[in-house]
């Protein structure tokens, strides 16, 4: 099974990609845990990283790309949250997986207004001090959500892949919706 989780900034992709994988005993493949992790030990590319992530900037697609290569062919029962972010990489994802004979089994789109989302980010900035959930960093996000990451649910979308979820309410009521999305 494999699995993609789209949605803008605090949606919950995260949250439930923890709870879920736990659950089924899958892996959780998170584009943003590998750049963060890469930023707390200072690599190379954590440096690179950091210089787009500390605004809400998407860190190249090549940069992201790369990381995930290598985790994704080794994977067969996994989720991907927060990639792909770009129509660019959805399409690098379709080629990988085209290349490994196997395809996505399901995308999983989390809905939630702009207001909650907010709410959510700046409660997580409160608890963790994350700095893309200042309040520019967060604006900026918003934006780069809109111009390269809806794109690609469209893209989704129109190969008729997408399964929407209802993001809204406590964690274990999307928890919930999301079992029986994936079931
Ligand atoms: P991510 O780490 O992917 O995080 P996110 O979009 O902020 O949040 P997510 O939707 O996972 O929300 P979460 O569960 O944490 O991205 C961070 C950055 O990494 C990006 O801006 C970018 O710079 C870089 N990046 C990552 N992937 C990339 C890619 N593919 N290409 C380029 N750059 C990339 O939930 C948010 C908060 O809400 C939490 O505090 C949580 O506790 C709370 N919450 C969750 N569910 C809730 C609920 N139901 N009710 C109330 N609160 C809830």
């Amino acid at each position: 099974m494999r699995i993609v989780f789209l949605g803008p900034p605090g949606a919950g992709k995260g949250t439930q990609a923890a709870i879920l994988t736990e659950k089924l005993g899958y892996v959780h493949l998170s584009t943003g845990d590998l750049i963060r992790d890469e930023m707390t030990r200072e690599t190379e590319l954590g440096k690179f990283a950091k210089t787009f992530y500390d605004k809400g900037d998407l860190v190249p697609d090549e940069t992201v790309i790369d990381m995930i290569k290598a985790r994704l062919a080794e994977t067969e029962n996994v989720i991907l949250d927060g990639f792909p972010r770009t129509v660019i990489q959805a399409a690098s994802l379709d080629d990988q997986l085209a290349t490994a004979g196997v395809s996505l089994d399901k995308v999983i789109f989390f809905n939630v207004d702009v207001d909650e989302l907010i709410g959510r980010l700046e409660k997580r900035r409160e608890i963790e001090g994350r700095v893309d959930d200042e309040p520019e960093a967060i604006r900026n996000r918003m934006g780069v959500y809109n111009r390269e990451t809806a794109p690609v649910v469209d893209y989704y979308r129109d190969g008729g892949r997408v399964i929407e979820v209802d993001a809204l309410g406590t964690i274990n009521d999307v928890q919930e919706r999301l079992m029986g999305a994936v079931a």
